[in-house]
């Protein structure tokens, strides 16, 4: 019988032309650690390359919609200066190997999803209420005005326990959020393409 909760039955995508970047709020660091590495895990287990994978950081969660944004425009930059005469049709289907690297070899394609991981616990005041709707907002404005996936990896949790278990280092046996998020950028990378 089919789960009630999650996303339903496993599908199988081909993450290995995609370019993903997961960005992560640093506060609450030991359950955020725990979630960039199970993203990153199924990242690579859905056939994304090391080298594809950038992760970037920003102070707190409140940060990360700007920090998306801007990680997604310079992506962009990035690949119009290295794909001169490529159409924007073109450089979303490219796999990074059709585009020139710089110097350095990085990947001059834009990013086919990003992953926002930020970890809210509740306090005394109305701070949490007040950030958790101000990021959830910015995060699907972002996505809505760029066109790029961005998953939703921002845990709003009571206690610091809520948060632990969600990181799969409870004692409830919960597993890894972050690896539904991994498996949700490639397979929202690979039907961004099929969508163009
Ligand atoms: C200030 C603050 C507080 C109280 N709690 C959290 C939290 O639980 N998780 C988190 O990611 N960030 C928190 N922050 C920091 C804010 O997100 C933000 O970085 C600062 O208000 C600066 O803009």
């Amino acid at each position: 019988m089919s789960p009630i909760k999650g996303p339903g039955e496993a599908q199988s995508h081909d993450g290995s032309g995609l370019r993903v970047a997961i960005i992560h709020a640093r506060w609450n660091a030991k359950i955020i650690d725990e979630l960039v590495a199970g993203a990153k895990r199924s990242l690579l287990a859905g056939g994304v390359s090391e080298d594809n994978i950038t992760i970037e950081t920003v102070p707190g969660s409140y940060e990360l919609p700007y920090g998306v944004q801007r990680l997604y425009a310079a992506s962009q930059v990035q690949a119009s200066s290295s794909g001169e005469g490529i159409s924007a049709t073109d450089l979303l289907s490219a796999s990074t190997s059709d585009l020139s690297k710089s110097a350095t070899g990085t990947p001059k394609k834009p990013f086919d999803a990003i992953i926002a991981i930020g970890v809210l616990i509740k306090g005394a005041t109305m701070h949490f209420e007040y950030i958790a709707d101000a990021v959830s907002h910015g995060l699907m404005r972002v996505q809505l005005d760029s066109g790029v996936p961005v998953i939703f990896g921002l845990l709003t949790v009571l206690t610091e326990e809520q948060g632990l278990e969600r990181a799969g280092l409870g004692s409830n046996g919960m597993h890894n959020h972050g690896e539904d998020w991994g498996s949700a950028a490639v397979e929202l990378g690979v039907k961004r393409r099929e969508w163009s």
